[in-house]
Formats: C-alpha cells, structure tokens, sequence
C-alpha cells in the first residue's frame, strides 16, 4: 500500500495552495482531482485578492507573475441610486487589494505543482480518519488505488466527498440562502472605471469588476430561477447600463462575452473544521455570498493557519496549533460571514417593501458622513488581520 504524508483531495485554489506550501517544507502531499485540469483551470470565478492572501502566493513561490500582471486597488465605489460615494481603503484601513483572476491562480499554482496532481481521480474515498491511520482510495484509469496517510486535507468545496463522509452527529451546519442570483459576464472589453463600483438600483444590484486593463467581469443580480439562455449578451448590457450611474453608464464599453454564468447566493457555514486527523478548509467547509469577495480569500486563510499547523508539527511534534485549527479559522470565517452577509444585505434588492429601502438609503448616507462608518467597511473588506482569540468553541 502507497504511503504519503498528507493526502489533499481537491486541486481548487485551496488544494492547489496548500499542496504547494507543504511541498516547499519538505512534507509529501498526494493531490486528487475529480475532473481534468483544463475543467478546473476554465472555471470563472472570483478576482479580487486581499493583501495576506497575496502575501502567502508570493511565500509559496507563485507571486512572479502576479506582481506584474495584478493591478492594485487603493479605493472601492459604492453607488445608490445614481449617487457615487468613494471608500479609500488605503486612507482608512491602511491595506490595499490586487485584481488578479482565480483562472490565473490556478494557472500559477498547477505550473509549479508540476505533475503532482492527479487528474481525474475517480470515486474518491476517504477513510478510518479518526484514528492514527486514515486512509484514501481512489480509481484512475479503471485501476484501483489505496494511500495511506497521516492527514487528509478536505479541499473539495462545497460539493465534495470529505464534509458529506462525517457522521451526521458530529457536524453542525448553518445556512442562509438568498432569494436571488449573480449573473456574470466576461468580456474583452476595458472597465468601465478603473475601480470597482457596487451598485444598489431599484432594478436591482450591479458590480462593475475587471480581470485586466481589457477585460471586464460585470454582474446583475438577477431572479433565482433564471436560466444564461434568458440573457442574451445584448440584455446582459442593457440591464447593466440601466443600473449604473448616468456618468458611468455612458462611458460603458460593450462587446461579445467570453463567458456567461448564474451563481445562487449562499452563506453557510460547517463546525468543526476538524475530525480527528480530517481538516476541512476553504469552500468544503464555508460558503459566502460574493458581495465584498471572500471566497477565495477565507479559502487562502485556512490554507495559511494548516500549512503552518502541519508543517509545525513535522518539524517539531507539537500537535497544539493542529488542535487549535478549527477555532482559529472558524473565528476568521464567522467575521468574514458577517460582512459578506451585512454587505450582500446593504446592496441587493430583497422585495419592493419601501421600508427595507428606506435603511438601506439611511445606511449609505451613514457611510458618506461617518468616517468610523466607512473605516468599517474598509476595515472588513480588505480583510480582517488573524485573531489570537477563539469566540467560538465547537
Ligand atoms: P473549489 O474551487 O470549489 O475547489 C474544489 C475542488 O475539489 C474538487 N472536488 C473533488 N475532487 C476529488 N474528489 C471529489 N469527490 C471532489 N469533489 C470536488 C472540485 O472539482 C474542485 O476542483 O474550492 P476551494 O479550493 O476551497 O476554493 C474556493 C474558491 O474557489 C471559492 O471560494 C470562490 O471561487 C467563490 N466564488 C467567488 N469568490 C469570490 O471571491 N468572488 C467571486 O466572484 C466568486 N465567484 C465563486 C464564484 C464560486 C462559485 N462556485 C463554487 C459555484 C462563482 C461560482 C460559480
Ligand atoms: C469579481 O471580479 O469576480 C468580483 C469582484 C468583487 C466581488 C465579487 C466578484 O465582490
């Protein structure tokens, strides 16, 4: 029987992230991947980095080409019914972010993990992870394969086979669905302006985003049940320009789309993070709306507190910082949850009730007056520091 380390299932940026850091120290990782490296890479999703997650790129040895091609922000827009406030995250909280495509993370990580991947692993299994020799099975090419490990790394999102194989018992699950959708188009167009703007309309909730100086990623929130065939590109555009400011609207470039796609709206959280010698980290084990884009950030921040915790105790034996893993990511992901939650809430529209307006209105005008208002939202949105405290104890 093959004998690893740490086994990974999962080669998202979570997977990918954490095989490369424990690569780096030495420690042999097994990844697994259900699908193929060309589906995963293809996959569009989130764009916007906070500063520590470019920091722990630049530490696994990926930043090179992120550095030259990231661009970075210092300030984010906010727009409510046509009028424009603008939040300096620099001035306020002191830390900037970088656009820089999750496509490209992935084209960064898969180029330095060179063959450590494998591809296609079929009926992934994970098992006997409470006690001191778990072990993983898969299938590749029709041939059976058994590793045994001395930790499994859950990074299969929220989708995969890690979360769902803990006994119902020892799991708690928390969950809010959102009675609406992000529909998302990229396009080989320049942004609109050269910042993000996130708009509250009364036709609903916009974000003008980008990937590059030539392409933009925009969204519309848009009815649940709507299918990417309701929304030609010309709909698409129409929408987004009736939503926008008059001044932005009408320097709004608009071209064919090179990928369309409708995301449901979730917040959901799992404790613990940990069974035994199973850790789950990044999208397994939490779900945030993408309003204030955290996904991938949390995902980058569990990956930072286990890459330590495993790589301190192969060079040391401490077990500590293992054991005090799911607290010290559940505490980071219970902040980043509120403020995806409270930002996702300031900025859609959730019915006609003029009333759920009204504060959002009042909330705004907060934002525009209050320094300590906007310093909060600068505060949250460029990422919250790494807590010593533990608020939560599952
Ligand atoms: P991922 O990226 O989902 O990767 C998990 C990997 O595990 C594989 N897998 C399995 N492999 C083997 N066996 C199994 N049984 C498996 N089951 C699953 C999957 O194929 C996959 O390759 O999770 P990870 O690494 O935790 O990374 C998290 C981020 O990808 C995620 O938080 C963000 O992309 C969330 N997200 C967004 N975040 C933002 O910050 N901004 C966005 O605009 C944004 N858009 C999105 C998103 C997530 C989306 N999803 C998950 C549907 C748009 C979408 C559509
Ligand atoms: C994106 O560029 O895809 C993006 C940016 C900011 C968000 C969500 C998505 O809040």
């Amino acid at each position: 029987m093959a004998k690893i380390q740490v086994a990974i299932v999962g080669a998202g940026p979570a997977g990918l992230l954490l095989s490369q850091l424990l690569h780096r120290a030495g420690i042999e990782c097994l990844l697994l991947e259900r699908h193929t490296r060309d589906y995963v890479e293809r996959r569009i999703r989130a764009g916007l980095l906070e500063w520590t997650s470019v920091e722990l790129l630049r530490d696994a040895g990926v930043g090179e080409r992120m550095m030259r091609e990231g661009l970075v922000h210092h300030g984010v827009v906010l727009a409510f019914d046509g009028r424009v406030h603008r939040i300096d995250l620099a001035g306020l909280a002191g830390r900037h972010m970088l656009v820089y495509g999750q496509t490209e993370i992935q084209r960064d990580l898969d180029e330095a993990a060179a063959g450590r991947t494998v591809w296609e692993a079929e009926d992934v299994k994970i098992h006997e992870f409470e006690t001191a020799h778990p072990q993983v099975t898969y299938t590749r090419d029709g041939v059976s394969h058994t590793v045994e490990c001395d930790f499994i790394a859950g990074c299969d999102g929220y989708h995969g086979v890690c979360r769902a194989s803990v006994p119902s018992g020892r799991i708690r699950e928390f969950e809010r669905i959102y009675p609406f959708g992000w529909l998302g188009i990229l396009a080989d167009v320049p942004p609109v302006h050269d910042e993000l703007i996130y708009v509250n309309h009364s036709r609903g909730f916009a974000l003008c985003s980008m990937r590059s100086r030539t392409r933009s990623r925009y969204y519309v929130q848009c009815p649940l049940q709507d299918r990417v065939e309701d929304w030609p590109d010309e709909r698409v555009w129409g929408e987004l320009k009736a939503r926008l400011p008059e001044q932005v609207g009408a320097r709004l470039d608009t071209g064919p789309s090179i990928e369309k796609s409708i995301a449901p709206l979730r917040s959901f959280v799992a404790e613990p993070m940990r069974f035994g010698r199973l850790f789950l980290a990044g999208d397994a084990a939490h779900i945030v709306p993408p309003t204030g884009a955290k996904g991938l950030n949390l995902a980058a921040s569990d990956v930072r507190l286990l890459s330590d915790a495993l790589i301190e105790y192969y060079r040391d034996g401490r077990e500590t910082p293992l054991e005090e893993y799911s607290q010290r990511a559940l505490a980071r992901v219970w902040m980043a949850a509120r403020f995806s939650w409270w930002f996702t809430t300031l900025m859609h529209k959730f019915s006609d009730d003029p009333f759920a307006h009204k504060l959002q209105l009042a909330e705004f005008e907060y934002l525009t007056e209050s320094e300590a208002a906007a310093k909060a939202v600068a505060e949250n949105y460029t990422g919250l520091p790494f807590s010593q405290a533990h608020p939560h104890h599952p």
